[in-house]
């Protein structure tokens, strides 16, 4: 049995992330933080107690701040693959707290692949990288394009992809950077702005919202949906070397256009309910992100299902649900109609 290690297991794609691998009969280890209150509610569904017979995802706790742990969980997992997804990942926080993002998003990069060189394990490593390190380089941008981040994070994920590059070409280690673009779900983090907007959808359907502040609505996004990303993660790893991708749709629609969408999907009028709040704008901004996505296509075969419209749906019709209110449906519909084994919970 295949076993991969994840940190950010508890995020938006650690998540997918598990149902994928087990769905494809991988035991999977996660990193989780201790917190005062339950971080796992998006493994709930898939969770088996690990005292039971054909349990198949163990949690661990530790920090990407504490380099012993790491090490030790490499030691004891034994990985075959580790997915590095864990960060400080909100580019709006990172200029709030820009040290600690370095130190997460960026250093904690290097304390596993550090571990990792020093176990001796040959497991094939996967970087979380991200469009946003391409910053204000215009579009389209693929592997070629030269990195200008634009925030903390940006930077921090920009020296993260060059150590995973380095140990690669320095001791001869697996190490794949999937750049990639952005990617949505049910299972987003609340404060992203796709999924700001479609819970302010439900919540103002449901009486309980009157207005939504935004920022920015004319930056523009390459948004994709995520589940389809941590697939093109693990077709990464097994290629037969170590390298760099760049993963997203080739389409992107600005903020101002995801609101539209998604409100008159569910029967509103967006500009009744939009309002702008300066506080959501950043000091630096990146305008727009397109992906070039031809190498992913070519080498791993990797292409996008699911349309911005219909990830726009998917979206909405799970909020809607979520607060109890009988949405559209054309969200389950769609993911049904295209094959995703995505059960009850989107
Ligand atoms: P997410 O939902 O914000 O999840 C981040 C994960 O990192 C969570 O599990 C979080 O744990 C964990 N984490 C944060 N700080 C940590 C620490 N100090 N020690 C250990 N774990 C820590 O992010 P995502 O959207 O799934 O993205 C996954 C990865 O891809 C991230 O590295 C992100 O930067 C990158 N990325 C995302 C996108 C995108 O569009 N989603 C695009 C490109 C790259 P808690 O649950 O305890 O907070
Ligand atoms: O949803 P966002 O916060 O995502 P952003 O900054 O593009 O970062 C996400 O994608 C990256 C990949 O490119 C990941 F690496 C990163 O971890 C994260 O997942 O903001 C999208 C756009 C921005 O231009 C922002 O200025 O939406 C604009 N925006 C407008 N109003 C807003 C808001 N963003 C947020 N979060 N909240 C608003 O009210």
């Amino acid at each position: 049995m295949p076993r991969a290690l994840i940190t950010g297991i508890t995020g938006q794609d650690g998540s997918y992330l598990v149902d994928f691998l087990l769905s494809k009969g991988y035991e999977v280890h996660g990193l989780i933080r201790r917190a005062s209150t339950f971080n796992t509610g998006r493994l709930g569904h898939i969770y088996v107690d690990p005292h039971l017979p054909g349990a198949r995802m163990f949690l661990h706790y530790g920090d990407l701040s504490d380099s012993g742990q790491l090490t030790n969980l490499i030691y004891n997992v034994h990985p075959d693959e580790i997915y590095h997804l864990g960060s400080q990942s909100h580019v709006r926080v990172s200029f709030d707290i820009p040290e600690y993002t370095g130190d997460i998003t960026g250093l904690g990069t290097t304390r596993i692949l550090e571990a990792l060189r020093r176990s001796g394990i040959k497991a094939r490593y996967y970087q979380a990288s991200s469009s946003e390190m391409f910053g204000a380089s215009p579009p389209p941008q693929n592997e070629k394009t030269p990195f200008y981040p634009r925030s903390p994070y940006g930077a921090a994920k920009v020296y993260s992809y060059w150590m995973a590059v380095n140990y690669r070409e320095g001791y001869g280690m697996y190490a794949s950077n999937g750049i990639l673009f952005n990617h949505e779900s049910p299972r987003r983090g609340e404060t992203f702005v796709t999924r700001k907007i479609t819970r302010a959808i439900a919540a103002i359907k449901a009486g309980k919202q009157k207005e939504l502040f935004l920022g920015n609505l004319d930056a523009r996004r390459d948004w994709g949906f995520a589940y389809e990303y941590v697939q093109a993660m693990w077709m990464m790893l097994q290629h037969d070397k170590g390298d760099d991708f760049v993963v997203g749709t080739g389409q992107s629609n600005s903020v101002r256009e995801f609101a539209e969408e998604a409100f008159s999907y569910a029967g509103l009028d967006w500009d009744k309910y939009v309002k702008i709040d300066k506080k959501y704008f950043r000091p630096t901004e990146v305008e727009n992100l397109i992906a070039d996505a031809s190498k992913a296509r070519k080498i791993l075969g990797w292409e996008p299902k699911i349309t911005f419209r219909e990830l726009v749906r998917i979206m909405v019709d799970s909020d809607m649900e979520e607060a109890g209110l009988t949405p559209p449906g054309e969200g389950r519909r769609i993911l049904a109609a295209k094959g995703f084994p995505i059960g009850s919970k989107l």
